[in-house]
């Protein structure tokens, strides 16, 4: 949660022998030998001493280690060898460079989600868990098809919890991924005190590989902060009982501003008046009126009151992820600037504001196309491609460049408070429409077996 890491839930799979030295059969004089040096690495690699990780060499870690031990939860010692314990992931740090949202367009996303076998799933679990849902609902005034569906796509209604240590995660987080080595520390600082609190052996706890947890897949300090002892039974355990899940993440919705009985979101609409679309962006705050939207046109219904706030948000529905490489035109997205979009193209700012005539404030509009420089990635519309079979003739750049399926949503301060929880507005759109989805089969199956 929170982080980009949603889709990996669903593929986990962490192969924990690939590090092991493998044995070349052929060389049988050796084989001795080569069992020999084999069972010490693997001695090595179990003991942790093959790559320990030393925390005097890391600041970030250092300045945890000092904190615990003054704060009296830990002694130095015992810290410095948890950490020589972990061990660093390298499909962890990889994992991380390449969060699941970037790739996609909104109707790719939604797709994944958007399963049959998903939405019967989240029926079956409303089902199972009745009593605690009708429970947090009244409670915490959360819909209960919206922890449902949270819970269906963080881990697959407890499916996919996670394969990874958490304190592996964390270590190799702090130590190797530097651009957010401070905040995997204080994540990590929150997870050591975590399983202080509550009795976890650190050993056993596992998680993504950004460290989330359970059912919720909460990240240690949320789960400090947010997660309730629902079943009363006296442990805060996300991670074997759903109904502790179920009420942490009624708790969390409400923490960070969910607001009882208020809607989410409209339905999308494939076209709205040019004044509405030049508003559309990817803030995360409501920043307009309804009257306002109203005045400039915005179909917004006559059951949301004037002076309700509302943003304005533009999807691209299309499964087809924007593809410049082989296009050789670059569909301008809310919220792109010139510069973003050279960078990611690999070419000069001034060149692609030259070719298209952009100027000189660089102005852009959503949709608009922009053709990319020879030079760029996409050279196979350049010579290279002349005389093979995928030269790009000016037909399928018309096709493969085709206008984006545009949809226009106005979501209310509830969509947004869904991004708190993964900060994606793709992430709490496809949450959302999956809870109707799991809502509506809920009901579709209860009225089934009341026909009985
Ligand atoms: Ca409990």
């Amino acid at each position: 949660m929170r982080l980009d890491n949603s889709i990996q839930a669903t593929s986990p799979n962490e192969p924990f022998l690939t590090k092991m030295p493998s044995l070349n059969p052929a060389k049988a004089l050796g084989i001795v030998k080569s069992i020999a040096t084999s069972l010490l690495v693997l001695l090595a690699f179990v003991s942790g001493a093959a790559n320990a990780v030393s925390v005097d060499a890391h600041p970030n870690l250092q300045k945890i280690v000092d904190e615990l031990v003054a704060e009296g939860i830990y002694t130095k010692a015992e810290l410095v060898d948890v950490v020589a314990q972990a061990t660093i992931q390298e499909k962890i740090l990889d994992a991380m460079k390449n969060p699941a949202e970037s790739k996609f367009t909104w109707g790719k996303y939604r797709k994944l989600f958007m399963k049959s076998d998903r939405i019967e799933a989240g029926a079956q679990f409303w089902r199972e868990h009745e009593q605690d849902l009708f429970r947090a609902e009244q409670e915490y005034g959360v819909p209960a098809e919206m922890i449902v569906a949270i819970i269906g796509v963080e881990s697959k209604f407890g499916r996919y919890k996670g394969s990874h240590k958490v304190i592996d995660s964390l270590v190799s987080l702090v130590v190797d991924f530097p651009r957010r080595s401070a905040f995997f520390a204080g994540e990590l600082k929150h997870f050591l005190v975590l399983v202080k609190e509550n009795d976890f052996l650190i050993d056993e706890v596992m998680g993504s590989y950004a460290g989330a947890m359970g059912y919720p897949q909460f990240i240690a300090s949320s789960y400090r902060h947010y997660a309730v002892d629902f079943s009363a039974d006296g442990v805060t355990d996300l991670i074997n009982q759903p109904s502790d899940a179920i009420g942490s993440i009624a708790n969390y919705f409400v923490e960070n501003g969910w607001k009882r009985d208020e809607p989410v979101t409209s339905e999308g609409f494939s076209s709205v008046p040019a004044a509405i679309v030049d508003l559309a962006n990817r803030k995360r705050v409501v920043k307009y009126t309804a009257q306002e939207l109203r005045r400039l046109g915005g179909p917004v219904s006559e059951l949301v009151p004037d002076e309700e706030k509302l943003n304005v948000l533009w999807l691209n529905a299309e499964e087809e992820v924007n593809n410049p490489q082989r296009s050789g035109l670059y569909t301008v997205r809310a919220g792109d600037t010139v510069c973003e979009i050279a960078e990611s193209q690999n070419v000069s700012c001034r060149a692609l504001m030259a070719l298209n005539k952009i100027d000189s404030h660089g102005k852009i509009y959503r949709g608009q196309q922009l053709k990319l420089p020879a030079d760029a990635k996409t050279s196979r519309s350049g010579k290279e491609a002349d005389n093979s079979k995928w030269k790009v003739n000016s037909k399928q750049l018309a096709r493969v460049g085709s206008p984006t399926i545009d949809q226009y949503f106005f979501p209310h301060e509830n969509f947004y408070v869904i991004t708190r929880y993964n900060q994606s507005v793709l992430y709490a759109m496809a949450v959302f429409e999956l809870s109707k989805a799991i809502r509506d089969e809920h009901q579709r199956a209860q009225s089934v077996t009341g026909s009985d």
